[in-house]
């Protein structure tokens, strides 16, 4: 993604400090919502504490979100404004090489958002990009938040949500979904409730489960085996340890 901002490579918060730039650009372009930047804000706190580099947990529930999205009858990857923003063509490859569906998925819906995410996703090469419809619900949430495309997510037997609403990822883990969240925060809801919770910055989370996926393809076996494997308990406790202890 090019950026106008000129942070230099030197500083020693480079990686920190273009991505908040990208937040900031995203809100400037109407894909990210304001408070995009509080989450943002708070995503970095975490990611301070863990060392800012993907701990060995993290890369286990990398391998077994990309298991997870290839041996999926249905999935979908959710994207949201901070998604979007931060790692739009990331998400696109991702999509390509697990054969998972891209859906706009807001908690702070709008008609108008949710166009200029997917005008987004698709200038960055993304050929279908699901979201709009919105004939389908989420049962037990309100409305707006309530809405997915009936073929999409509504359908989806694994669905990949980034920074999620702790809400939402409750009732979509009650519909039987297969949920693999992306959250640097260990304690929130939505890494609680997580079949795969990814306590990791989406920045490197994403490209990491590509090449996860990208090594795992075509072998059925080692998808089950990594399935099988991974302990959704261990990896929150061992990111709290992290964030706790120090690394
Ligand atoms: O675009 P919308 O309308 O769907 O809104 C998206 C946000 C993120 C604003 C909305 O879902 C929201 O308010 O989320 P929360 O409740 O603030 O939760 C966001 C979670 O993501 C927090 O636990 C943060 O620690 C975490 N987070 C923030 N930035 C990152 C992150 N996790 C991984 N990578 C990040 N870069």
């Amino acid at each position: 993604m090019s950026d106008d901002v000129d942070v230099p490579e030197s500083h020693p918060r480079y990686e920190s400090l273009l991505t908040r730039h990208r937040i900031e650009a995203g809100v400037d372009k109407g894909i990210t919502s304001r408070q995009g930047l509080i989450a943002q804000g708070r995503g970095e706190a975490y990611d301070y504490l863990l060392g800012e580099e993907t701990i060995e947990s993290a890369d286990r529930a990398e391998r077994a979100a990309a298991a997870s999205l290839l041996s999926a009858e249905h999935a979908v990857i959710s994207v949201n404004g901070n998604a979007a923003a931060l790692v739009p063509g990331e998400l696109v490859e991702l999509a390509e090489v697990t054969g998972a569906a891209l859906e706009v998925n807001l908690f702070n819906r709008t008609e108008e958002r949710i166009e200029r995410i997917a005008d987004h996703l698709r200038e960055h090469g993304a050929s279908e990009v699901k979201g709009l419809t919105a004939d389908g619900r989420i049962p037990g949430l309100d409305h707006e938040r309530a809405k997915v495309d009936a073929d999409g997510i509504g359908d989806a037997d694994v669905v990949l949500v980034p920074l999620e609403d702790g809400d939402r990822a409750e009732a979509l883990g009650e519909m039987g979904k297969t949920e693999l969240v992306v959250d640097l925060n260990p304690l929130s809801r939505s890494a609680q409730v997580a079949t795969v919770p990814i306590v990791d910055n989406i920045i490197r989370a994403i490209p990491n489960i590509t090449d996860h996926a990208r090594d795992l393809a075509d072998d059925a076996d080692a998808q089950r085996a990594v399935i099988e494997n991974f302990d959704a308990d261990a990896a929150l406790t061992d990111a709290e340890e992290t964030i706790r202890g120090g690394t």
